[in-house]
């Protein structure tokens, strides 16, 4: 490998942070270098960015395959040719007995495109199986739909994130930037250093929210009464943009009824946000002549996501905020590729190019790219939780490739049951985390630095990742592993492991379709700091900023979708009287399987801890850092008091990072958005109490 700097991206958040590696001698395996010419980050990364080589280092990372002995019921070393046959026998064994649903197949949005790609094709064609879903069901799934029905295309940010700097005012919903993206906080620096105002929506007064000029902070679970609530201010105080809607949009009637149901002083009731803010709030959005609304997990891991997300985009479009220059609606895609993960396959009801399963075009053009019938595709399968739900009962052997569902699924105890019932349980994962400590074959695999592979940022640009060291020699690609589980299993043609010859087909199977990569090459990549889709051919320039001339729907309009409030799935009540949030803290990422091996962010960030408001704590008779009882209807979780006045009385925040006795997913509720099948991770009921 090149002893230079090779540039390249952070392994983990969805802003894919640009950075130089420079290998390193000894255990620290590489060095993390500024990269300043990459305009999204310019040189900024956050503290996971900076460390994350400590990951691939000996000690923390899986170096040869592991088997479960028989005798012992432990995962003992292996060789790759046994494990491998282990693999494709079991899944074989599985298919040939009870069907191909039941075998199951579990990504993530991690994943290069590369391997969402072959990932989707290999459960399809060499599987057979419907049965494949991933972890971005659990992230950004309900902005996904929503974008759908309103935009008729769903890319997370429909402009590039300069444009924030550049609008009049912003709506942040349910975001903390500033943990969860800290060098992206620059671009609400920015838009205020120019003037731009900037209000945020969340129930915990975050460091994101005290940069805000108006900060809402309403019950968890109510996103959806407040921004009708705020739509209906809209229209009482006339600032409907009506040539907007009647040239630019369809549907406002319907709109517009749910909202006029929904009065100011009702909302208040329900959001606990006193009237003259929501009024303050409409009067600050709408006197800028330009705004957006961008929404993250908080209004969107709702039982209701997809209608609150509805709601917001009904807003922006009645106020004439989308499809134009410096406006508009955008979500704020959260894993690596959170974006790429959900276009190219391995969604329970997708093929590449964001196509739709059920369409018959669509099933014809990606047959015929991968050389099959387009009868033998099967259909939609379950999505992620109703997957994880049915393992050891319909589904009897699982492939996870990209995921710790052990941590990080909704109603965790539950699911890390029916992961223990499984005939048959793979994991692909670069450490040994808690759910390939359950597996009965683990294979290790290589990851960001050391292999070469395309992501999708939450702005829609295609980024290449270039390979910067040399893996360990015990370790193959995840690509090599299909490679290699496709030829045992009969298909010896058809799964490369080179990922750019990957990436060339995946542009022919995406071609013609909503997500468009058929122009994009490494080449270009490179040479443009990356390429916006959708990009059809090679003469196209990619496309930064969507819907401006007309709405990916059949009539260029976007669609106003009428929605109306409703009640979290679970309510508080006298047993349990406390509403539990759930999120993320700024040196710790998702289900921590990556960052609990770093030492500096261990020390930064060592655990759990259960964030509740001084009223609380004192009617509990609980002090900083006594250790708090948190009992849900699905479980109980115990972590050490954080005590603040940045949250609410009535609600009490878990980060999610952690396994063990303070897994917050232990309690959480796992009700589905009838939608997108989101589950409900920002509201559940508990009852809070000093443990001990
Ligand atoms: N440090 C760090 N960064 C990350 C990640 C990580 O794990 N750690 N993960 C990445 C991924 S995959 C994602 S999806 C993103 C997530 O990024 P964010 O969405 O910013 O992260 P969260 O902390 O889950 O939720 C954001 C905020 O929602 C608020 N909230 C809770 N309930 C409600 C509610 O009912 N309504 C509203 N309006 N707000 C509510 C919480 O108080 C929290 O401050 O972060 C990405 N970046
Ligand atoms: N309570 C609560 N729970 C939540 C959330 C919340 O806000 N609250 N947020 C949800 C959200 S938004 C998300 S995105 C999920 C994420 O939760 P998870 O799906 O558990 O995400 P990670 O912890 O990133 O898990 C990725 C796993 O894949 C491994 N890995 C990384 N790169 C690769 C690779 O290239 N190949 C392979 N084979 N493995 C790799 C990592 O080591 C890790 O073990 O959590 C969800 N859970
Ligand atoms: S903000 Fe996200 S992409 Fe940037 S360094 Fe941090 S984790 Fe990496
Ligand atoms: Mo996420």
């Amino acid at each position: 490998m090149a002893s230079t700097e090779t540039p390249t991206h952070c392994p983990y958040c969805a802003l894919q942070c640009g950075m130089k590696l420079r290998p390193a001698a000894g255990a620290a395996v590489a060095e993390v270098v500024e990269r300043t010419d990459f305009p999204v980050n310019r040189g900024a990364l956050c503290g996971k960015g900076r460390t994350a080589p400590a990951v691939l280092a000996a000690g923390a990372r899986l170096t040869e395959p592991l088997v479960r002995d028989a005798v012992t019921g432990k995962l003992e070393p292996a060789g790759w040719d046994e494990a491998l046959a282990l693999v494709a026998g079991r899944l074989g064994g599985t298919r040939a007995e009870h069907g191909a649903d039941a075998v199951g197949v579990f990504g993530g949005g991690g994943l290069t495109n590369e391997k969402a790609y072959t990932l989707g094709k290999f459960a399809r064609v060499v599987l057979g199986t419907s049965q494949i879903d991933y972890n971005g069901r659990f992230c950004m799934s309900s902005a996904a739909a929503a974008h759908q029905r309103a935009f008729g295309l769903d890319r997370g940010l429909p402009f590039p994130l300069e444009d924030v700097s550049r609008t009049g005012c912003v709506i942040l919903v349910g975001s903390n930037l500033a943990e969860t993206m800290p060098p992206a906080l620059r671009y609400l620096t920015e838009l205020r250093e120019n003037g731009g105002r900037l209000i945020v929506i969340d129930p915990r007064r975050t460091r994101t929210a005290e940069q805000a000029d108006l900060h809402l902070a309403p019950r968890p679970g109510t996103d959806l009464a407040l921004a009708l609530g705020m739509l209906h201010l809209v229209v009482a105080e006339g600032r409907v943009d009506e040539e907007f809607v009647r040239t630019r949009t369809s549907g406002w009637d319907g709109a517009r009824a749910g909202a006029m149901a929904h009065w100011p002083e009702l909302v208040e009731r329900l959001t606990g946000v006193p009237v003259p803010l929501l009024r303050e709030a409409v009067e600050m959005f709408c006197g800028a002549g330009e705004g957006m609304v961008l929404t993250a997990r908080g209004p969107e891991q709702q039982a209701k996501g997809t209608d609150t997300v509805g709601a917001w985009i009904n807003f922006c479009l009645a106020t004439g905020r989308a499809g134009r220059p410096l406006s508009g609606y955008g979500c704020l895609t959260g894993q690596g590729n959170g974006q790429g993960g959900r276009e190219h396959g391995q969604k329970a009801d997708q093929l590449p190019g964001y196509r739709k399963l059920t369409d018959p075009e669509a099933r014809r053009h990606v047959a015929e790219v991968w050389g099959v019938d387009p009868g033998s595709l099967p259909g939609p399968g379950r999505s992620a939780y109703e997957l994880l739900d049915a393992l050891g009962r319909d589904v009897r052997s699982l492939l996870v490739m990209g995921s710790n569902p052990v941590v990080s699924a909704p109603r965790a105890g539950h699911i890390e049951e029916r992961l223990r019932s499984l005939d048959f349980l793979v994991v692909a994962d670069v450490v040994l985390s808690e759910t390939a400590a359950l597996a009965d074959v683990v294979l290790p695999v290589t990851q960001w630095a050391e292999e070469t592979g395309t992501m999708t940022s939450l702005e829609g640009r295609v980024l290449l990742r270039r390979q910067a060291l040399t893996p360990p020699p015990g370790v193959r690609s995840d690509l090599e592993v299909l490679h290699a589980l496709a030829g045992l299993l009969g298909h010896g043609k058809g799964f490369p492991a080179d990922p750019e010859e990957v990436f060339d087909e995946l542009r022919r199977a995406s071609a013609g379709g909503p997500a468009d990569y058929a122009g994009i090459s490494y080449a270009r990549i490179v040479a443009e700091d990356g390429v916006f889709w959708p990009c059809p051919d090679e003469d196209h320039a990619g496309t930064p900023r969507l819907f401006l001339e007309r709405f990916a729907t059949d009539d260029g309009l976007a669609r106003f979708v009428p929605v109306t409030h409703r009640p979290a799935a679970e309510e508080t009540d006298a047993d349990y009287p406390v509403v539990l949030t759930t999120g993320r803290v700024v040196s710790h990422y998702q289900s921590g399987a990556q960052t609990r091996r770093v030492a500096e962010l261990n020390a930064a960030a060592p655990g759990p801890f259960v964030e509740l408001h001084p009223r609380l704590a004192e009617r509990l008779g609980v002090s900083e850092g006594d250790p708090v009882a948190v009992t849900s209807r699905r479980g109980r979780a115990e972590a050490p008091a954080r005590i603040t006045t940045a949250i609410r009385q009535d609600t009490v925040f878990m980060p999610f990072h952690w396994p063990g006795e303070g897994r917050a997913n232990t309690l959480t509720n796992p009700a589905l958005d009838p939608v997108s099948r989101m589950p409900e991770y920002k509201v559940c009921a508990v009852r809070v109490e000093a443990a001990g």
